[in-house]
């Protein structure tokens, strides 16, 4: 099997990641003797895996994006008790197979990203608390959590309600009770502390905190004024409360806004753009294999003769990895949080509108870093 070009390894991932994983099967016959067909046949899925977040690794031109996988993977397998040999036996597998293909600047560019990989597999992929001592709310972040892994829906909405009662703000609660304690959700998935099933209890308990708070702020900052906001996840990202968070955020601040969500089309996401006069998008992707699909939205909007001028905000969990990634993907600027992508988004509208007149135009200032 030869691979040339990154559209040639994306249509074979499915072939190549059954001919890796047989080998590895025969180099390992112990791997069956300990996991059986089923775990052949996870193994052949987790190959699947890897191959599209190298692809995009490749295609984007982003070591980061498949170095950090690779970590991300072994802490994960580490659960099942996989160990840093089986995963690099894997990439040597893959690496073996680009290594025959014809050498281009693809393959090039491909063996270098999964060298890099294969280095990553032996330093230590221990993820960090994401509730740290000295972070803001972190005392009723850990109390808001304790109470959604008891299943206590009621004890998390009063330590909600407590901020606020005290006067925090919704942007705080957001950002150092949801968000914090969401990406500690995640941690804990991974390292297989709890189940998917009470991940997705602890999402769907903040969902609703998060609309129990609407009353608290939606009537009083409506009409105020600022640009106008459309939001959406790209292709089938299913990571939309950051988007929905974001969103929020720059309706609290007086943007005229329009979420979106999950499951929009190219086509109709381009018409809701024309005909709501937006003046910034906010795209959204979290799983790196939707990268080349916000690369491909940007190019349609760009493409679009109604939507001259629209200016376009990246993020999401990959363009925190790889902080230059937004200008990979052709966006105009970039924000690792929602708080951040406020002031990016102030200074995008005044290009926008031609306040910084044409040094602006020509990226005299610098957006998203
Ligand atoms: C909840 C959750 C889900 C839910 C999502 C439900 C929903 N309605 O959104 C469900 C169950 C659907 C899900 C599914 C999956 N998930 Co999930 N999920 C999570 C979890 C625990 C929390 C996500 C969240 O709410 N974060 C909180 C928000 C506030 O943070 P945020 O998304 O980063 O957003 C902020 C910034 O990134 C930024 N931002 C976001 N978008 C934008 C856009 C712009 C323009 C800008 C400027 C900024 C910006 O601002 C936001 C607000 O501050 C994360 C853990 C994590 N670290 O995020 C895992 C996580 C993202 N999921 C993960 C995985 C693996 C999956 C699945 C593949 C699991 C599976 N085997 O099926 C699927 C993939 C689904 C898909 N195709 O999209 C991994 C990804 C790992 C990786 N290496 O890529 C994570 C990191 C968990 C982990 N630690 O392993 N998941």
């Amino acid at each position: 099997m030869t691979i040339s070009d990154g559209t040639a390894l994306f249509e074979r991932i499915d072939e190549l990641a059954l001919a890796v994983t047989e080998e590895q099967y025969r180099l390992q016959p112990d791997l069956m003797e300990r996991y059986g067909r089923p775990g052949f046949e996870k193994s052949r899925r987790d190959t699947v895996y890897t191959l599209n977040y190298l692809v995009e690794g490749v295609i984007m031109d982003s070591p980061a994006l498949f170095v950090h996988y690779i970590g991300w993977l072994k802490q994960l397998l580490a659960g099942y008790g996989l160990t840093e040999k089986d995963i690099r036996i894997k990439l040597e597998l893959i690496l073996g197979r680009v290594r025959e293909s014809v050498r281009d600047e693809f393959t090039d560019r491909t063996v270098r990203i999964l060298e890099m990989g294969i280095l990553r597999t032996a330093e230590p992929a221990e993820v960090p608390s994401f509730l740290t001592d000295r972070q803001r709310l972190v005392d009723e972040a850990r109390a808001y959590l304790d109470a959604l892994l008891d299943s206590d829906r009621q004890r998390a909405y009063d330590v909600v309600d407590g901020l606020i009662a005290r006067g925090e703000s919704i942007r705080d609660i957001y950002l150092y009770m949801f968000q914090a304690t969401q990406y500690e959700v995640g941690r804990l998935w991974q390292t297989q502390r709890i189940t998917v099933a009470q991940e997705h209890y602890c999402t769907a308990v903040t969902q609703s905190a998060m609309s129990r708070l609407y009353p608290h702020w939606i009537v009083a900052v409506s009409g105020k004024g600022g640009g106008k906001l459309l939001s959406a996840c790209v292709g089938g990202e299913m990571h939309e409360i950051g988007l929905r968070m974001l969103t929020d955020l720059f309706e609290m601040q007086g943007w005229d806004t329009c979420y979106l969500g999950t499951g929009i089309s190219e086509e109709k996401l381009l018409d809701e753009i024309a005909e709501r006069g937006t003046d910034v998008v906010a795209l959204s992707a979290t799983m790196t294999f939707h990268v080349h699909l916000m690369k491909k939205w940007i190019a349609r909007i760009r493409a679009d003769e109604r939507l001259a001028g629209v200016k376009i905000m990246a993020g999401g969990l990959p363009f925190n990895v790889d902080p230059s990634l937004w200008r990979q993907v052709g966006a105009d600027g970039y924000a690792p949080d929602a708080d951040a992508a406020l002031s990016v988004a102030a200074r995008l509208l005044e290009l926008k509108s031609g306040a910084f007149g044409e040094a602006g135009a020509e990226g005299g200032y610098e957006f998203g870093s």
